[in-house]
């Protein structure tokens, strides 16, 4: 859970961010992108690695989830120096501000979807679809209502791109919750079991337990 991160998450990466692995070698990989990399080159049945398109990740990785932090969690940058104008609290105005410049970069996309086969990479999707789609998830979730109305008319083909992936069975897989980790537990409980399954046998092939 991310409000209530365990000491030992924090010791091993002290940024306080998710996800983090954590190899039997004790390295520490901290990026999502890096982790995605990792998984993939064990295993990569749906050959996500040959499509990747570094420098519009990059352009989300860091513009856009600098304005979704800033619009998804505005209460957050209330009296804080690093909002838009260096100053005072976040306003509503800016908020919007923040969700408008999304909304930009997500224009751009919404051209590249247009002439495309659905996945920004073609009729199938690859890794550039899938590290961007998270932040769009994330992005609706903010406002569930404004993404239904606004984006179906704005950008629909974002719009679609996303919903298309929301129901993508690898996806669907994946995103199963679980009850939160106890770390002083000495054994994995069978869920977590469950869940260490369910990844790796994404990854490593002929994985069983
Ligand atoms: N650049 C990092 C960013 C990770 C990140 O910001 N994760 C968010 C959750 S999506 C987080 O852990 N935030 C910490 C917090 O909200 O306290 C990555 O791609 O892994």
């Amino acid at each position: 859970m991310i409000k209530c991160k365990p000491d030992h998450l924090l010791e091993i990466s002290p940024k306080g961010t998710v996800p983090v692995l954590y190899l039997e070698d004790r390295t520490v990989i901290e990026e999502s992108r890096e982790i995605m990399r990792w998984a993939l080159q064990n295993r990569d049945p749906l050959q996500l690695l040959q499509r990747v398109d570094a420098s519009t990740i990059d352009i989300f990785d860091t513009t856009f989830k600098f304005h979704l932090d800033r619009y998804k969690y505005a209460y957050r940058y209330k009296n804080k120096e690093d909002n838009m104008d260096g100053e005072g609290e976040t306003s509503r105005g800016e908020e919007i501000d923040h969700r408008e410049l999304c909304m930009h970069l997500l224009t751009d996309l919404e051209t590249r979807l247009s002439h495309g086969q659905g996945w920004l990479s073609g009729a199938d999707p690859g890794f550039t679809d899938v590290a961007l789609l998270p932040f769009v998830r994330q992005f609706r979730i903010a406002d569930e209502k404004f993404f239904e109305s606004e984006l179906k008319q704005r950008i629909p083909f974002v719009y679609d791109w996303l919903h298309q992936f929301l129901c993508w069975p690898p996806f669907l897989h994946v995103m199963v919750k679980f009850a939160p980790w106890n770390q002083t537990r000495l054994h994995f409980s069978n869920q977590c079991r469950e869940r260490e399954y369910r990844l790796i046998c994404l990854c490593v092939p002929n994985f069983s337990l």
